[in-house]
């Protein structure tokens, strides 16, 4: 199978874990992409959900997919979220964010009962960290936020960029996309990189993944947690 349509197999198979009167949230990028179209067909189907996006994007994915949507703020509890990572560690920690939207996918993923992440075999690691960390910053003073990274952790950083000017976030926040290579105890870097005044978040999920579905060219699929 081909990559994408690795990520269709796994998008649709997770869709199966949705039953009837359940609040979702829906991921970003490219895999959770075909989650979003599954859920599509289903809602047409008559499947009764509802739908909590973790970017503009995805929402106007959903929406086109005429799948209800409600705000986080008026999601009693979201029963199922399912997403993508660039990174997973045999311990299901993730490295997220390189689609941009991890400040709102960590939210969703927190208020979550069940956070599934689907995948296809490329984004199994040993040790996370070769996939840049990205860290949402705000605009204010983002060079001394960078540059305190920067020394603290003798790593180098890169500003996201889009078109040749900062991307801006969906929360009007910039993307630091930290090169830290080998991230050797990644609960301890997730904390640290939230106590710096600045930052808002970073694409460290630690124990917030439930389960992983995992999709490999042979069109094997393998489920775990
Ligand atoms: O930005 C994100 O966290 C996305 O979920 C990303 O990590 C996965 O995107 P992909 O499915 O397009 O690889």
């Amino acid at each position: 199978l081909t990559a994408n349509e690795i990520k269709r197999k796994v998008g649709e198979q997770a869709a199966e874990l949705v039953q009837p009167g359940m609040t979702v949230g829906i991921g970003t990028g490219s895999t959770a992409y075909w989650l979003v179209m599954a859920l599509g067909e289903k809602v047409r189907q008559g499947l009764d959900i509802r739908c909590v996006p973790t970017s503009r994007e995805t929402a106007k994915l959903a929406s086109e997919q005429q799948i209800p949507l409600i705000a986080l703020n008026d999601a009693a509890v979201i029963d199922i979220t399912i997403d993508g990572a660039d990174e997973i560690d045999p311990q299901g920690q993730l490295i997220k964010g390189g689609g941009g939207a991890l400040l709102q996918e960590k939210m969703v993923a927190a208020a979550s009962r069940q956070l599934v992440i689907i995948a296809d075999h490329t984004k199994l690691v040993k040790q996370l960290g070769v996939f840049p960390l990205p860290v949402e910053v705000i605009p204010f003073g983002w060079k001394q936020v960078q540059r305190h990274i920067e020394a603290l952790y003798s790593i180098k950083s890169i500003l996201r960029t889009k078109d040749d000017q900062p991307l801006v976030t969906d929360h009007g926040h910039y993307i630091l996309d930290c090169h830290f290579n080998q991230i050797a105890d990644a609960p301890a870097l997730n904390i640290a990189l939230n106590t710096i005044p600045g930052v808002v978040d970073n694409g460290l999920f630690i124990k917030m993944a439930t389960c992983t579905i995992i999709g490999y060219p042979d069109g094997s699929v393998k489920e775990s947690g």
